[in-house]
């Protein structure tokens, strides 16, 4: 048993306008039909699901979007202060004047950042987004597709990151013990995650918009969150780019929505040790 309940709101976002390729809008359904809700209370969250967030439809609009954008600009209005823990192959923060591909997928940190204000132009439908993370309270775990341009502002703010590398060189439990520690290091703000499903290796999940080779394995994924969970400070996670349109097969498609099940029912109190109920008695014969 628990010491106590998790109480968790599910949002979904059936978006896909900020890469071009069709079927990531199709990710809320899969991981809702997956279980995810009758699996968070059965392991005693107390959840509350208010549905998909509704989008316009507008027929010949340009791929834009907000993904990530909305929900830390949402989460940061109504807690504050965040730190971001951002796990995914892809740093996700080119500006407007450096994006390589025009994706706003690949840009979302980059309109958060306080210290990236002056990078990013003027445009005309963001006025509502106002920068609210500092670069010191972003870690990055997972990095190994980076365009050099988001190498140079990782250097440039000195954002905390681990690359797939450190996480071969230090073992995923030394990265998660650092990234608390510096997430940890002056106040204990709020945690908001955000986990994209390319972190982890295309093995466990190919069904994504951009998977990369060489990935987290699903054990060091759910580790990520089991952690995150336990520091009692989770108080927002993305799980985002699954899309079940991709994969090439129903069992890649499979094993990509039930990833995504079990990282979030890690980060509300899943422990891979299992638990009991202390009154419990082994029956005699
Ligand atoms: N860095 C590239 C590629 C990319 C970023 N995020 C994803 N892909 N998923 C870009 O478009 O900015
Ligand atoms: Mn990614």
């Amino acid at each position: 048993t628990r010491a106590f309940h998790h109480r968790v709101g599910i949002i979904g976002a059936p978006f896909s306008k900020g890469q071009p390729k069709d079927g990531v809008q199709k990710g809320p359904e899969f991981i809702r039909d997956a279980g995810l809700i009758q699996r968070l209370k059965g392991q005693g969250c107390v959840v509350k699901d208010y549905g998909n967030v509704a989008f316009e439809d507008f027929p010949d609009d340009e791929p834009i979007g907000r993904l990530a954008i909305g929900s830390i600009s949402g989460h940061a209005a109504s807690r504050g202060e965040l730190s971001v823990l951002w796990v995914d192959a892809h740093a996700d923060i080119n500006t407007p004047l450096t994006t390589p591909t025009g994706n706003i997928h690949g840009q979302s940190l980059s309109y958060l950042i306080h210290e990236l204000h002056s990078k990013i132009p003027k445009l005309p439908n963001f006025s509502w987004l106002k920068p609210c993370v500092a670069a010191q309270d972003i870690v990055y775990i997972g990095l190994r597709d980076l365009d050099p341009e988001e190498h140079s502002i990782l250097k440039y703010l000195g954002i905390k990151t681990f690359f797939m590398t450190d996480v071969d060189r230090l073992g995923i439990a030394k990265v998660v013990e650092q990234t608390c520690d510096h997430m940890f290091l002056k106040v204990k703000k709020p945690i908001h995650l955000s986990f994209d499903i390319d972190a982890l290796d295309p093995s466990v999940s190919p069904a994504t918009g951009t998977p990369v080779v060489g990935g987290l394995t699903y054990r060091e994924g759910i580790y990520i969150c089991e952690n995150i969970c336990q520091t009692g400070l989770l108080s927002a996670v993305d799980l985002v780019e699954v899309n079940p349109e991709l994969g090439n097969s129903q069992e890649g498609v499979e094993s990509t929505v039930n990833a995504a099940v079990d990282l979030l029912l890690a980060c509300f109190g899943r422990h891979g040790e299992g638990s009991h109920n202390p009154d419990y008695t082994i029956p005699n014969p």
